[in-house]
């Protein structure tokens, strides 16, 4: 079975732009890939964040990756932290990476804007270690949302460097794009983002929902009521075209398109339909928060058998460059 893996930062809860961009696939490539799952602790505090509430983050995180269907049966979910050899194996990638190619990523530049009192030297060389989690697994496929692609690139060039310097062979990993590869924020400008707070978590109540689908942008265009739509630039379109159905897809594109519907008509329609969804997630989540055993077990057990493949892993490598 070709191997996957993924993470994702325990920065804040689980939003509609992860579980549309990345997880909905992770579920989908456990049916019939070797997947693992991590929680990117040492990424999250490249950021801002509260100490004493990262252990909650972390938890929050897994246990609504568990709600939404990922099932510890079926993949590997572990805390980065858990297995050092993410850490080891990124300070010797960083002996391959050109300073350049870092200093290109738009993730870096644009988190340095949005974090400028904190630019530090983590938040630089967060694609090396992405790179090392990837790597330490010789994974074959990523699934990850478009924002993620750049860094990619770069993890294959790290690949290439490893071949020509140390005759070291990995798989080059490839990007797995969802259908939604970048759902904007509820402001219609940016990515939806945990650090940006432009987001619909997925344990959201039907009256955070409510209001802030009614608060979200739509087609700039459409200023009044009267003025025709383009679904296509729409963010709330984009999301209907997951939570509704085909029939309710089509209504929402011609009434948009010939003014025939509201904007508000048509968020009304998708508030409903995302509650629906997302009532089910939330009673398992419920479920999990009182039975908080069942999700540090199944880390525990996920972290387990990642650390002993990191280890041999990370092992080969230290012996093609002369470490052993
Ligand atoms: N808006 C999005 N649309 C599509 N995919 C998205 N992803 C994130 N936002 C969107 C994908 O979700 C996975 C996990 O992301 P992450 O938490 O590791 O980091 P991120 O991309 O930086 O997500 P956030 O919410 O924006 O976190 P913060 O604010 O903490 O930086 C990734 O595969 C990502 O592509």
């Amino acid at each position: 079975m070709e191997k996957v893996f993924s993470g994702i930062q325990p920065s804040g809860q689980l939003h509609l732009g992860n579980y549309l961009g990345a997880v909905k696939k992770w579920i989908e490539l456990t049916e019939d890939h070797d997947c693992i799952y991590c929680i990117v602790d040492y990424h999250a505090v490249t950021q801002d964040y509260k100490p004493k509430k990262m252990q909650k983050r972390i938890f929050e995180m897994a246990a609504s990756l568990m709600a939404c269907g990922l099932d510890p049966d079926r993949c590997r979910i572990f805390v980065q932290s858990h297995v050092p050899e993410h850490t080891e194996l990124a300070w010797i990638l960083n002996t391959v990476t050109p300073m350049g190619e870092l200093e290109r990523q738009v993730q870096y530049k644009s988190k340095s804007e949005s974090q400028s009192e904190n630019i530090n030297v983590g938040l630089f060389g967060y694609p090396v270690l992405q790179a090392a989690d990837i790597l330490l697994y010789r994974a074959q496929k990523v699934p990850v949302g478009e924002d993620q692609v750049q860094h990619l690139e770069l993890a294959r060039e790290i690949v290439r460097r490893l071949r020509n310097r140390f005759g070291y062979e990995l798989p080059e990993p490839q990007p797995l794009l969802s259908d939604v590869k970048r759902l904007k924020g509820l402001d219609g400008d940016d990515k939806m983002s945990k650090s940006l707070g432009n987001t619909i978590s997925v344990d959201a109540d039907a009256d955070t929902i409510t209001k802030k689908i009614k608060g979200a942008k739509t087609d700039p265009q459409r200023k009044k009521r009267k003025d025709p739509g383009d679904p296509k630039v729409c963010n709330i379109f984009t999301m209907h075209r997951f939570f509704s159905t085909e029939k309710e897809q089509r209504w929402a594109t011609e009434g948009c398109k010939s003014a025939d519907i509201g904007c508000g008509d048509c968020k009304k329609k998708l508030t409903e339909n995302i509650i629906t969804h997302l009532e089910p997630i939330q009673a398992t989540l419920g479920e999990l928060r009182k039975d908080p055993d069942r999700v540090w077990s199944a880390l525990a057990a996920g972290a387990l058998t990642c650390r002993r493949e990191a280890a041999a892993n990370l092992d080969e490598l230290r012996e093609a460059m002369g470490l052993r």
